[in-house]
């Protein structure tokens, strides 16, 4: 890994917002590859770190949230460099943190990678009620509902919102696509969601898949 994202990681590591910002901002301009510096500079010398260190009591709450900030804030910086929205739509899409779930950069980051492959998409915010995904999902002409599920105490909302979903009129018009660190294939499969994705990339590919878009 370059020298400048493993500086760029231990800024987000140490709420550093000014030099994480310059950082990111020199690594764009010596080309390096946005979705690297999201992937190797972000999180895999970043936020993982800072979940570990979270895990182990060596972090806390406040010092975290400085972290997140910071993610936000680089995010914003290669936002227009992730997403270069096509003129028509291949799929539109909701998607939203279930209830109870309020960390939301991982999907923000699903989102920003549907939009750059093509979607159109909704974000529901966070804490989002199960009855919700269905109402907005109708009023929006959504293909795909999205549901972020970072907490082992969500798996619940998330299970609730497939099995509302299965009992609604949208249930033959949409497909259902989960991610977030406690789910894997086999939760999220018997929870009756059309596919799982482990990470932003293979969100855009399973997507895809589900909507049977080459
Ligand atoms: Co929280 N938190 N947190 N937290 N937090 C975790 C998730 C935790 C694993 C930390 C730990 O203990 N090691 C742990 C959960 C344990 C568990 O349940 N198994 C935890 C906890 C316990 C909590 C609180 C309960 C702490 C407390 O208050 N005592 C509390 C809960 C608040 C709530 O939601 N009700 C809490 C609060 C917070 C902060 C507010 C401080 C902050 C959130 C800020 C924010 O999001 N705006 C925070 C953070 C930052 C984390 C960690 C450190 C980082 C999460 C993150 O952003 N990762 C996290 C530890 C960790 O994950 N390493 C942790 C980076 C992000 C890019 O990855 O979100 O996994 P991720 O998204 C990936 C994939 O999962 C996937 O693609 C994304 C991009 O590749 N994906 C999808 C995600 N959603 C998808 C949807 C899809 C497809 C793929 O389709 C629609």
């Amino acid at each position: 890994m370059s020298d400048l994202l493993i500086k760029l990681g231990n800024c987000l590591q140490d709420g550093d917002r000014n030099n994480a910002v310059e950082l990111a901002r020199q690594a764009l301009k010596e080309g390096i590859d946005p979705e690297v510096i999201l992937n190797k500079g972000l999180i895999g010398n970043g936020m993982d770190h800072v979940g570990h260190k979270f895990r182990e009591g060596e972090m806390f709450v406040p010092e975290v949230l400085a972290s997140a900030r910071v993610m936000h804030l680089v995010m914003e910086i290669l936002k227009p460099h992730l997403v270069e929205k096509g003129s028509k739509p291949i799929g539109k899409a909701v998607i939203g943190s279930v209830l109870g779930d309020h960390h939301d950069i991982g999907k923000n980051i699903v989102i920003m990678m549907l939009t750059g492959a093509g979607f159109e998409v909704k974000d529901l915010g966070v804490n989002v009620p199960p009855q919700v995904f269905i109402d907005e999902a109708e009023s929006f002409g959504a293909d795909l509902i999205g549901m972020s599920t970072l907490l082992t105490t969500t798996i619940g909302a998330m299970q609730k919102t497939c099995a509302l979903i299965k009992e609604s009129k949208l249930k033959d018009k949409v497909k259902v696509i989960v991610g977030g660190a406690p789910l894997n294939e086999k939760i999220s499969l018997d929870a009756g969601a059309d596919a799982y994705a482990e990470n932003a990339g293979e969100a855009v590919i399973k997507s895809k898949e589900l909507l049977n878009i080459i």
